[in-house]
Formats: structure tokens, C-alpha cells, sequence
């Protein structure tokens, strides 16, 4: 199967105002070349609107960083995967480890958050994390299975043709010390194959698995070069547009 590599850069609570535009302006010839690769940047709900509007027309996608379950109500403080979508956003990154860690996403509301996204046309990526600090009870196998299991429930086989996965290693994340290539590569070929209990090989084949934690321009061909890894979350490397667009280059 040949899957697209998908390039991610992930914001998070990062950059000012003033440096959007120059990071999008700067980004936006080089992916429009399409050598090969989608690319797409996470950003806080502040820039959304902004930075859909700035990349019109252009090949890189704008993604949300989280979104709430369900379309409009009361719920002070959050966005709206509707919302998300009519603003022209693409992708939304769902339990990504800060989330889970911070602020006490469970793997029941990445359930709840991949369904409304996909029924608004949001393409999820959704973000396994492996714990150390859980090792002690449970294998990470069983953790990332448990989690796969429950974030996909209720998803069907069409839809899963808009779900990406991604793989992060709890302790890799922003600590520099990034899993090995081939570590990565035993958790993704893992992932892969719970994909094809829970699905069929043609489901697995076709899914885009992420590797998410402290990459960075020297490491990342090992990741991509990787069978089951088809792209990357990239935060701090990301944050400089210099060093996103070698990243991109690497994955092309
Ligand atoms: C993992 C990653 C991006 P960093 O959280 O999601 O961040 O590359 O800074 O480890």
C-alpha cells in the first residue's frame, strides 16, 4: 500500500500574532511545489480563521488542536468541530497527550470527539500515548491497544479513510530524547495490525500512522524511512518555519 506522507506541525500554546503570517508566507511555496507529501500545521483556535484564509488556494491544510463532542450548546470555553469545519479547517488532532495528561481527556471523550469530527467532515488524528508510569500494571502494548480500541469504537471502515493515527511515546514528548526509529516502528507495526483485527488488512493498509515526540531534522528520515510510519507530529522543531520546511523536504 502506499501511503502519502502526512507532515504535521503542532503549535501547541506557541507563537505570536505577528509571526503567523511570516511562518505561512514562508511555508506555502515550498509545499505548493508538492513533491509528495501533505503538510499541514495545528494551531490555537485564536489563529484558525486567519490562517485558513491566509493558505486559500495554497496545499497546506490548517488543524485544530482539540474540538469539543458535539456541534453547539452550552459549554463556555470550547470550540465546535462545526464550527471548526465551516471556518475551513481540515484535520483536528484528538487526545493528544497534553490533552489526556492536562487536562483529563479520557479515551471515552477521544471516542466521542473523533465521531463529531468525522461527522463534520474534520479529518482526526488521533493520538495514542504510551505512558512509562503505567508500564508497572500494564504492558504499553495493552495501553495502546486499550487506547486504539475505545478511540475507534463505532467507526466504521468508510470512515476510517479520513482517520490518521498517531504514535507518541509519552516520555519523548518536548524531553529531546526521541524513541528510536525502530522502537517507533515495533509500536506502529503493532498499531497496524490491531488495525487489522479491528477492521481488515485493507483498512490497516490504507491508514496514515504518525510519529509524534522530540523529532526533529536529524532524526526524521529514520522515522519516515520507517514501514509503518507515514509521517510525523512534530511541536518544537516545528516552530521555526526554516526548520519545518527541512522537515517537510525530508519527508518529500
Ligand atoms: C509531541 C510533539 C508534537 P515535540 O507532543 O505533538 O511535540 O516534537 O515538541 O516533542
Amino acid at each position: 500500500a502506499v501511503r502519502r506522507p502526512l507532515v504535521m506541525a503542532n503549535w501547541k500554546m506557541n507563537m505570536t500574532p505577528d509571526q503567523v503570517e511570516p511562518y505561512l508566507q514562508q511555508v506555502i511555496p515550498e509545499v505548493n511545489k508538492d513533491t509528495g507529501a501533505d503538510v499541514a500545521v495545528a494551531a490555537q483556535d485564536l489563529y484558525l480563521a486567519q490562517m485558513v484564509k491566509e493558505t486559500a488556494g495554497s496545499r497546506l491544510a490548517i488543524a485544530a488542536e482539540n474540538a469539543h463532542w458535539t456541534d453547539d450548546g452550552a459549554y463556555t470555553g470550547e470550540t465546535s468541530p462545526k464550527a471548526l469545519a465551516l471556518v475551513g479547517v481540515s484535520y483536528v488532532l484528538i487526545g493528544h497527550f497534553e490533552r489526556r495528561k492536562l487536562f483529563n481527556e479520557t479515551d471515552e471523550r477521544v471516542n466521542l470527539k473523533t465521531k463529531a469530527a468525522l461527522k463534520n467532515g474534520l479529518k482526526p488524528i488521533v493520538d495514542l500515548d504510551e505512558d512509562l508510569s503505567a508500564y508497572a500494571k500494564e504492558d504499553k502494548k495493552t495501553i495502546v491497544l486499550k487506547q486504539l480500541k475505545i478511540a475507534l469504537e463505532g467507526i466504521t471502515a468508510e470512515e476510517m479513510a479520513d482517520v490518521a493515527i498517531a504514535y507518541e511515546p509519552t516520555w519523548a514528548i518536548g524531553s529531546g530524547e526521541a524513541a528510536s526509529a525502530e522502537q517507533a516502528e515495533k509500536s506502529a507495526e503493532f498499531i497496524r495490525q490491531s488495525l487489522v483485527n479491528l477492521y481488515d488488512q485493507q483498512v490497516a493498509d490504507q491508514t496514515r500512522i504518525l510519529y509524534g515526540g522530540s523529532v526533529t531534522t536529524e532524526n526524521a528520515a529514520d522515522f519516515l524511512s520507517q514501514e509503518d510510519i507515514d509521517g510525523i507530529l512534530v511541536g518544537k522543531a516545528a516552530l521555526k518555519p526554516e526548520s519545518f520546511l527541512k522537515l517537510i523536504d525530508i519527508a518529500q
